[in-house]
């Protein structure tokens, strides 16, 4: 149910061995610098913000590796961390908007969610350019940002036989309680996998064909079809096109425009069960200043979207500077 005062907890998790590009670990304090909490402050009424600050890990199964997955090691003991601290921020009863980093930090939050709420009791919004449903067996990169849906997934936990250093992990999410939007870079595994087990998917081809209002109503039932469930959105900036948000590790032309991202988030808001979300991949070492700046502020505009940002409120504000008829 809608709230008056919306409870936010933002956390920020500075992680980057899920990828090999170094920059992406700057997305959280770029984000603040170019004025984040005064911007959610500013446009989305009241609200109250904990901020529980940058989260870090110590490193204790460094002797854990699993073949084709980069710094499994790190990647294991900030998820579990990761998963501990989401957990804490859902308890306290605020939506955890988590800053990244690189999408492998979606493991620790979805579990760390899952934790908070229970299987039954969560849907997952993931819209990014690509699936992330790699496991270590199936990814031609090694890396972990691939990777995050297949290790959350129940239904694929036969394709990890073992996970040293995982033993406090238990994969919880059903497929089910998945949709994806904004795919458009899939590899042939992860294709095979979302048909197999019929996962629910909207590509760019369903955005253009039945517009993205359609699209994200189409994916809220998908995933959970009895509107009863907290909402997790994981958001990689890399699903919005790279005119919109260049400063990402692994840009795909044709994807989403700023307004189909902000649309996405006023969409969720809407339903009033936002429970958390991941705002992943900005990279701020990469492209032009301009490239940056854009990146942040497209980043920006989708989280405030998320905590209810919209048009009545510009009109409010229009009929106040208007002259009287
Ligand atoms: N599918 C590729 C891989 O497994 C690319 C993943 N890159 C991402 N995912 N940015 O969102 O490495
Ligand atoms: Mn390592
Ligand atoms: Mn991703
Ligand atoms: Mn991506």
């Amino acid at each position: 149910a809608a709230q008056d005062v919306l409870k936010i907890g933002i956390l920020d998790v500075p992680f980057e061995k899920g990828q090999d590009k170094s920059g992406v670990a700057k997305g959280p304090q770029k984000l603040r610098e170019a004025g984040l909490i005064d911007k959610l402050n500013e446009c989305c009424g009241s609200l109250d913000i904990k901020d529980y600050g940058e989260f870090s890990y110590k490193n204790n199964c460094k002797d854990a590796q699993v073949s084709n997955m980069k710094h499994y090691d790190d990647v294991i003991s900030c998820s579990k961390e990761l998963s501990d601290k989401v957990e804490e921020i859902v308890r306290d009863d605020r939506i955890c908007l988590t800053l990244g980093g690189d999408h492998s930090i979606g493991i620790g939050t979805i579990h760390g969610h899952i934790k908070a709420r229970n299987d039954e009791n969560i849907a997952v919004l993931w819209v990014d350019a690509h699936a992330d449903l790699n496991t270590n067996q199936t990814s031609t990169s090694g890396n972990a940002h691939g990777m995050p849906m297949a290790f959350l997934a129940k239904e694929l936990a036969s394709f990890w036989p073992s996970r040293p250093g995982a033993e406090w992990f238990t994969p919880r999410l059903s497929v089910r309680n998945l949709a994806y939007i904004g795919l458009r870079s899939v590899d042939p595994y992860e294709n095979a996998i979302m048909h197999n087990l019929g996962i629910s998917y909207f590509d760019m081809f369903d955005i253009q064909r039945y517009g993205i209002d359609a699209v994200v109503s189409a994916a809220l039932d998908k995933m959970d079809p009895h509107h009863n469930k907290a909402i997790h959105v994981s958001f990689d900036i890399d699903s919005l096109d790279p005119l919109e948000a260049p400063s990402t590790g692994t840009p795909v032309r044709g994807g989403l425009l700023l307004r189909e991202g902000i649309h996405i988030m006023s969409a969720v808001y809407k339903t009033g069960r936002l429970g958390a979300m991941d705002m992943v991949e900005v990279n701020p070492m990469i492209g032009s200043e301009s490239d940056v700046d854009k990146t942040l502020s497209a980043a920006i505009h989708i989280i405030i979207a998320a905590f209810g940002r919209n048009k009545r409120e510009i009109k409010a504000d229009m009929q106040h500077i208007l002259p009287p008829i």
